[in-house]
């Protein structure tokens, strides 16, 4: 089936900054979506609340604006209703590993066959730019005026330690590079991480397109193996230990694992939405809740 970007587009107009590495996310998800076919009314867009968490709104699939750092909770709960789904979610950094930290770092064993873009803008935006687990040590924002001292967290490194089967990075000034990865991510089978370099051209004055454009190089033509998991760890510590000179972008890990919905038997014949319950008593499990 033929789906088209205009398909996918929505009367609401972005609200973000001009020049925000969002509106490139936002297209290279619609692109994905439209070039590898998917129906709009198949795709469902999960965020949880910030800037680019405001994406479900820009798009004409359905959507779901959770709380902040719950999208990957309310994405799983939408893939085990409806399995069939082409499950999204959006965060940003701080939405994902900062206050929903706690389910990326669970997700990977689980290895639900989810999509999940994180536009890593390394700050707070919406609120005006504070220090996020992304910010580069020693940077100084709004709350922290005299430099980050913690380390920065590494998604990448996280997510294929604790078990995530599609690991990639992607940077929002290679719209063509970042729509193939998010293809990558939506047709593999498994947890798929896309971490997104996405400058924030309003509150980040380090992290700038110009800063990326100088430091990114492309793991696929670098001759990395993909299901290499110590080589990909090795690169993704490379960012940090060449002190920012170099910053990797591409697919790092992919591993074939079955998926969380894969193990449960309930699920072999047909989603769960799709099981007759007409006739199915529920009053007793309603009655202990009285
Ligand atoms: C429980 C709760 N705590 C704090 C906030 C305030 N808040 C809104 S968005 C946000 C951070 C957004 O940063 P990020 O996730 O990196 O997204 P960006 O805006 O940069 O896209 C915070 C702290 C909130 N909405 N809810
Ligand atoms: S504040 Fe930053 S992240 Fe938010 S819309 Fe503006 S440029 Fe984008």
């Amino acid at each position: 089936m033929m789906t088209t970007i205009n398909e996918i587009t929505c009367n609401e107009k972005p609200q973000w900054c001009v020049g925000c590495g969002d509106f490139s996310v936002l297209m290279g998800i619609k692109t994905a979506i439209a070039e590898l076919g998917i129906a709009p009314h198949e795709t469902v867009l999960v965020s949880g609340i910030g800037c680019c968490s405001k994406s479900p709104h820009y798009v004409n699939t359905y959507g779901f604006e959770a709380l902040h750092g719950r999208s990957l909770p309310v994405a799983s709960a939408i893939k085990l209703a409806n399995h069939k789904l082409n499950v999204i979610a959006i965060s940003g950094d701080g939405d994902g590993y900062g206050i929903g930290v706690q389910h990326f770092i669970h997700i990977g064993r689980r290895n639900f066959d989810l999509t999940y873009i994180v536009c890593d803008n390394q700050l707070y935006g919406l609120t005006t730019g504070q220090a996020s687990p992304t910010t580069i040590k020693g940077t100084k924002s709004k709350s922290t005026p005299h430099g980050v001292i913690e380390t920065q967290f590494n998604p990448i490194a996280s997510a294929i330690v604790n078990g995530a089967t599609y690991v990639a990075r992607a940077y929002a000034g290679d719209l063509k590079h970042m729509t193939e990865i998010i293809k990558g991510a939506i047709t593999h089978r498994g947890f798929a991480l896309v971490d997104v370099f996405q400058p924030c051209v309003t509150f980040n004055k380090l992290n700038t397109y110009q800063w990326f454009q100088e430091r990114v190089y492309k793991l696929q033509d670098a001759g990395h193996n993909t299901g290499d998991k110590m080589a990909a760890l090795a690169r993704a510590w490379e960012e940090t230990n060449s002190e920012y000179k170099k910053v990797p972008i591409g697919v790092f890990y992919k591993e074939n694992r079955p998926t969380y919905e894969d193990e449960l038997p309930q699920l072999k014949e047909k989603p769960l939405v799709w099981h007759d319950i007409s006739n199915v008593d529920i009053s007793k499990a309603y009655a202990e809740f009285e």
